[in-house]
């Protein structure tokens, strides 16, 4: 070791270092080991944010931000503290590929059609009346629903109701950024018109198992809202039986006719903890970022404890070690970037063996409050 240490330090190889870089070269003797680590070290960070500084935040951008002065979205990203790479703004990234962010619409806002390559998807959180219109299709939105609007697809926003709309909305922006294919384009009228009946796809299957005879070969939305309803049918049904060891009851959202997920590069989860569930620990190489239905607890991530009650939201980065408790029966929306993980062929996964599967609490992570 002292060998390499006096090779990397000797003056002619830092001379060579030097020199070379004024041609923007580098050498790989050198770089190698933060290139290829022996396994992931991700820059996000584990990380959580209250509701109520959420809210506060998207209340007090609804003085400053109007559609008619903003002409967009008025939604505020979660910025991971561990990837502000990109300062003063950071790189609006929640984990290392993706893209998640709080977003308010007040009655009688509209937020304008547009379309992009990337991915996206969003889930309701608070009140009710609003609509996303996604390729001609309005569909209304209620708390709890989980809505895709794969990459491509026009859509925007309107809100003929009574009361403000809050929802989460998660994008592969990241990885689309770190790949270097972004397109965008606005539609030509402001909100696109209708073109088929309100909350088509919904109501097409309606059922949940079975598909219409058209969608025998695969279509990118066969479904543009799985309503809460069933979702929490499907837990409820999964609840007679026994728990995931690490998970508890945990749902999967997918696309019918060809049973991938939902969004073909963010997968989604509802997943439901009963009270005092204490999940094992265990880590996998895609990175979630978890939306807390209802309920409270603290998930363990790398012997921290992070406390979240409903509402709040935290990121479990990559291969971090991880183990949820539910104080009292919860539902944990979440989504994370396992479809482009499994593109690259890179997910593994570890069961924590010490302790009988649970870590040892190191350390509690203060949120910030509003
Ligand atoms: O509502 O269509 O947070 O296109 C980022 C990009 C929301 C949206 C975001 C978007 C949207």
């Amino acid at each position: 070791m002292a060998e390499k240490n006096d090779f990397f330090n000797s003056i002619e190889v830092r001379d060579f270092t030097r020199d070379i870089a004024q041609y923007n070269l580098g050498p790989l003797w050198d770089a190698i080991p933060d290139l290829m680590k022996k396994e992931p070290t991700p820059q996000a960070e584990a990380y959580l944010w209250k509701y109520d500084l959420l809210k506060k935040k998207l209340v007090e951008a609804t003085k400053i931000f109007t559609p008619e002065r903003g002409g967009e979205r008025r939604a505020i990203y979660f910025q991971n503290p561990g990837l502000t790479y990109r300062q003063p703004w950071g790189w609006a990234s929640a984990t290392q590929t993706l893209y998640a962010a709080i977003q308010l619409i007040l009655p009688g806002e509209t937020a304008p059609s547009h379309r992009h390559v990337q991915n996206a998807l969003r889930y309701i959180i608070e009140g009710e009346g609003a609509y996303t219109i996604v390729q001609g299709q309005r569909v209304f939105m209620e708390r709890g629903d989980y809505l895709i609007t794969p990459g491509g697809l026009w859509h925007g926003h309107g809100h003929p109701g009574d009361e403000p709309m809050i929802w989460m909305d998660c994008l592969d922006i990241p990885t689309v950024f770190h790949l270097g294919g972004t397109f965008f384009e606005n539609h030509p009228d402001h909100l696109e018109k209708p073109s088929v009946p309100d909350n088509y796809t919904a109501q097409r299957y309606e059922g949940g198992m079975v598909r219409p005879i058209s969608d025998r070969y695969p279509q990118i939305a066969p479904v543009g809202a799985y309503k809460w309803n069933a979702t929490e049918a499907a837990l409820a049904g999964l609840s007679r039986f026994e728990p995931d060891p690490c998970d508890g009851y945990a749902v999967e959202y997918i696309n019918p006719s060809n049973g991938a997920t939902a969004n073909p590069t963010i997968g989604a989860w509802m997943q439901k903890l009963p009270a005092n569930f204490h999940g094992k620990a265990h880590r996998h190489t895609h990175s979630s970022i978890y939306h807390v239905h209802e309920g409270s607890g603290y998930t363990i991530i790398n012997g921290v404890r992070f406390d979240w009650e409903k509402g709040d939201f935290f990121v479990v980065p990559n291969y971090a070690w991880h183990e949820h408790v539910a104080s009292e029966d919860s539902y944990l929306f979440s989504c994370n970037d396992l479809p482009i993980i499994e593109k690259f062929n890179l997910e593994r996964k570890e069961e924590y063996e010490k302790n009988n599967g649970f870590q040892t609490v190191t350390g509690e992570f203060k949120a910030l409050l509003s």
